[in-house]
């Protein structure tokens, strides 16, 4: 159908530490109307204005666009000034824009090169891209992190994805994508939409690059980040979408888990094996093993007794250890199921057209789906947590994490194939009496509930989702939600709702603690409330290497800064060796976490010699390095600085970096270049044209942007470097827990850069407070070469003092000074 269409334009401005710079203006507001199909209303807006936000919509408002409540926006404010970065060029017939960089001239998007499509179920707008284009995004997937820009598509419909098959949808959907172009400049562009889609980047024939989007709905609702600088961009994207939650401390030491636990006294026997043999183990995860019947909120009377749960439980706490729980989102759909009568008396569950609780198939069987939007489902959820997870009757768990929530369903559209037991449900598909059918929800009065007459379940554009139709093996598109959207609209975010109604329960349960969440399945701003780990990958190396392209992708481009795959990996049989290197390779990657299907070996680090002794050394110098890595979560968490970054982050200028993925920035500070080929003893790994010093040895060395190879890597470490112009704060000693690191002095290393100079910062607080506000100390610690000077704030009370200071790199090799400096005051020294 043809739809009218509103065109909206809005700038805005950077707001930098309560900074803005103002920037001289025009003021643009025109209406076209008359022959055309299309209206367009455009204001342009903000200050000094580094990001566009373009919005293609009906005129109407009916069709679907992102709840505010699930993604909330920066409000868009209108002004009469503004000299802007990005500029907006209108071709009216045919209808065509373009976005170019004001300070060079440079084409950024122009869609003058194919019509926009704008069809109730098929929406297609397609930018032509420089040639040999550098695009990177468009996650979640484990494609090359510089995308294919040949015949490839990207898409994006979340889906239960085992061993997290190359070139298909997995479980996350962030329509974001940087383009990185060889002058050193970056720009971004999201699109804010939840629908299906495709995305090809392909040539035409005359062999000019292009980016299309092909979506089965939703509107087109862009923002373009300016830059220049890829940092900037990751900091744009994080206004637009959000700033990542910040995680407790604890949350960075190693944590255990496996699908496969038989018992409590096994799990009970993990913990006492790893204490045995000296790794730090900080926290233990329960898979759906505890279950009973693998229902939420309930644990195996015989395997998982309460007491003896309790007991384990008490036990870590009192070792200053943790335990984190699984929840699925299908609820077994028996009265005798207090859980889901709660959730059926208060109206949380999706519901068929006939107006019962609509049915699917997870782990325990035939069970309903809460339905997030509705207003008892929050409520519900928070109180089924609050008693299960009671400190003093349940098991005290210290967060929890959101499995399946894609949602998976084991059921495919005809609800058969997948049926593994013999209750073939799909007969039992009836409506029930007493379940009343909800009153008539589509108010078409509303906005944005999404175009009436749409084929929701077999839309004419098929978008190439792995598991085929969009319905199959997950939630039917054509179910409503109770704010009358669909699920053809909002199956994208079902997962990161899941995930924000769990936060917000321990939120209130502990409303001071700063809650942790673990989802699987994410959409763009899925960071503000949960962190993730990369989903049901394979004991291989080449997932091995996939982690590293996998992690920059959310730690980078996607705001997601607390992230990993499962360490050694999820499916098969992990070799000896494997684990070994990528228990190394986890300890330098945000998250780590081993983890293992049922259907796999045991492979806790301790099942052998040469991996617990690499564990052993990797959580050592991980531990000394805690607070380094703590300090930039909670950068990110402050202003979107990535954790983990790609070479071209910091040598924007270099492009033999554009391609590097198997290398990583971690912080500001280290390089991290592990061994990377299937059973290797070297690595061949790019040094940018700089100064680095060896992590080890500490001696400096000028690099030149080449290839540099290492020979006889032993297990017991991992090629590392320190970039000059840093100042990394490390802990003295490591110990058995984070919260015995805790008390552990510092000792400063300073990097001096080419110039000499360098500079670090370090945030220290109690490491749990939702709000440390007052009670925390921001340091930033700079060196000019002659002199050190610690400033900023000191709120947090602490004895730890800094007891030497490195400085790395002088005529005489490296120099100490001792202290001792205390933490609570500015300090500093001269040579
Ligand atoms: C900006 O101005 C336009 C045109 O006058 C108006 O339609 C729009 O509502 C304004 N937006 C905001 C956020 O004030
Ligand atoms: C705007 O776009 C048209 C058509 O692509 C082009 O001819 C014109 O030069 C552009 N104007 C500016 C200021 O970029
Ligand atoms: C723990 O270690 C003991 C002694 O080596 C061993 O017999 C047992 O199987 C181990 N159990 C687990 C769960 O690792
Ligand atoms: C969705 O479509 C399927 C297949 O046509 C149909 O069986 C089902 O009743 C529909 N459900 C709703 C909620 O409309
Ligand atoms: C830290 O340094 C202070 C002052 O030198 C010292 O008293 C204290 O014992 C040190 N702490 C640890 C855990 O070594
Ligand atoms: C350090 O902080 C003090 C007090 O706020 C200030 O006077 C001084 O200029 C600061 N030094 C630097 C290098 O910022
Ligand atoms: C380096 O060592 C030599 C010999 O001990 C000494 O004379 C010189 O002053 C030192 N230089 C620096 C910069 O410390
Ligand atoms: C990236 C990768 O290794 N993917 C593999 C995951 O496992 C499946 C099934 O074993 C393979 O087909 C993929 O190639």
């Amino acid at each position: 159908m043809a739809v009218l269409l509103t065109l909206l334009l809005f700038f805005f401005s950077t707001v930098v530490f309560g900074q803005t710079s103002d920037c001289p203006g025009y003021e643009a507001t025109n209406v076209l109307d008359g022959d055309s199909y299309l209206i367009a209303d455009l204001s342009l807006i903000g200050k000094c204005n580094t990001r566009l936000h373009v919005l293609i919509s009906d005129a109407d408002n009916h069709v679907f666009q992102v709840q505010e409540q699930v993604l909330p926006r920066p409000k868009s404010h209108n002004s009469t000034s503004g000299n802007t970065e990005l500029k907006f060029n209108l071709t009216r017939n045919p209808f065509s824009f373009s976005v170019t960089r004001a300070s060079t001239g440079d084409v950024l998007f122009d869609t003058s090169g194919a019509a926009l499509i704008f069809e109730s179920q098929y929406l297609r707008l397609r930018t032509s891209l420089p040639q040999n284009p550098n695009i990177y995004g468009l996650g979640e997937h484990s494609d090359d992190f510089r995308l294919p820009t040949n015949g490839y598509t990207r898409t994006l419909w979340n889906a239960e994805s085992p061993m997290i098959p190359t070139h298909f949808n997995l479980y996350g959907a962030h329509p974001v994508y940087f383009d990185h172009r060889t002058s050193g400049f970056t720009h971004g562009v999201f699109l804010l939409s939840s629908s299906g889609m495709d995305i090809r980047l392909d040539q035409t024939d005359a062999g000019q690059n292009y980016l299309e989007y092909n979506t089965i709905g939703g509107v087109f609702d862009f923002y373009f980040l300016a830059g220049p600088e890829p940092v900037a961009v990751s900091k744009q994207y994080a206004e637009v979408v959000g700033l990542p939650a910040f995680v407790p401390y604890w949350t960075l030491g190693f944590h255990q888990c496996k699908y496969g636990w038989p018992d409590i006294d096994h799990v009970n026997q993990v913990i006492a094996n790893y204490s045995a043999v000296d790794v730090p183990l900080e926290t233990m995860w329960g898979d759906i093993d505890y279950m009973q019947d693998h229902r939420d909120f309930s644990l195996d009377p015989s395997r998982y007794p309460l007491d003896k749960v309790r007991a384990m439980v008490s036990s870590l706490h009192n070792n200053q250890q943790h335990y984190m729980h699984i929840l699925d989102p299908g609820i077994r759909n028996l009265d005798s199921y207090a859980t889901y009568k709660r959730g059926a008396e208060k109206g949380a569950f999706l519901r068929a057209d006939d107006g019962s609780f609509y049915r699917g198939r997870q782990w325990p069987g035939e069970v309903v789906w809460p339905d997030w939007f509705a207003p008892g489902t929050q409520d519900w959820w928070t109180s089924e947590i609050r008693n299960f997870y009671d400190s003093s009757s349940g098991v005290d768990v210290d967060g929890l994490w959101v499995d399946m929530n894609e949602a998976s369903n084991m059921c495919d559209t005809n609800c058969v194939k997948s049926s593994s037991s013999s209750d073939s449900y799909i007969q039992t598909w009836t409506s029930r009496e007493d379940i009343v059918a909800p009153k008539k929800r589509h108010d078409s009065a509303d906005p944005f509930l999404g175009l009436p007459n749409r084929d929701l379940f077999n839309p004419v554009y098929r978008i190439a989702n792995h598991h085929g139709d969009i319905s199959a093996f997950t939630l039917f598109t054509n179910v409503s939600n109770a704010d009358s959207t669909k699920q053809y609209d909002t199956h994208n975010m079902y997962g990161t709702m899941m995930a924000a109604a769990t936060r917000n329960a321990l939120l209130s349960r502990n409303p001071n603690k700063r809650p942790f969440v673990l989802t699987r399945s994410t959409f763009s701003g899925a960071g503000r409330v949960a962190a993730h780990w990369f989903g049901d990958n394979a004991s291989t190396w080449d997932h091995y290497r996939t982690a590293i392209r996998q992690m920059l992708s959310f730690t980078a481009l996607h705001g997601m800064p607390f992230v990993g795959s499962d360490v050694c990996g999820f499916n098969g049989i992990a070799q000896e060796k494997m684990c070994a290197r990528w228990a190394w390779l986890g300890a330098f990657q945000p998250f780590y976490r081993n983890h293992a299907d049922i259907s796999a070996p045991d492979q806790e680090f301790y099942r052998w010699q040469s991996v617990a002794d690499a564990a052993r050394r990797a959580i050592d110098v991980r531990y000394r390095l805690l607070d380094y890595m703590y300090t930039s979560q909670w950068r990110a968490s402050v202003d979107g600085t990535p954790v983990a970054s790609p070479l071209w982050f910091k040598y924007p200028r270099d492009q033999n970096t554009f391609g590097i993925q198997t290398q990583w920035f971690l912080g500001d500070a280290l390089l991290v270049s592990p061994v990377v080929d299937d059973d290797s003893d070297s690595v061949n790994f790019y040094m940018p044209d700089d100064v680095f010093y060896d992590f080890w040895t500490l001696e400096k060395n000028k690099y030149s942007g080449m290839m540099h190879r290492a020979d006889n890597v032993p297990l017991d470490t991992i090629p590392l470097h320190i970039r000059g112009g840093t100042i990394l704060p490390m802990r003295v000693k490591s110990a058995k827990t984070t919260a015995e690191v805790r008390n552990q002095n510092f000792t400063l290393i300073v990097a001096p850069g080419r110039d000499g100079t360098a500079k670090g910062e370090l945030f220290l607080d109690d490491g749990i407070s939702l709000d440390s506000e007052g009670r925390c100390s921001e340091i930033m610690f700079t060196w000019d070469g002659k002199a050190l000077e610690a400033n900023g704030t000191f709120g947090f009370d602490t004895s730890v003092v800094v007891e030497s200071v490195l400085v790395l790199g002088g005529d005489n090799g490296t120099r100490e000074e001792k202290g001792p400096w205390g933490l609570m005051g500015a300090f500093g020294f001269h040579l």
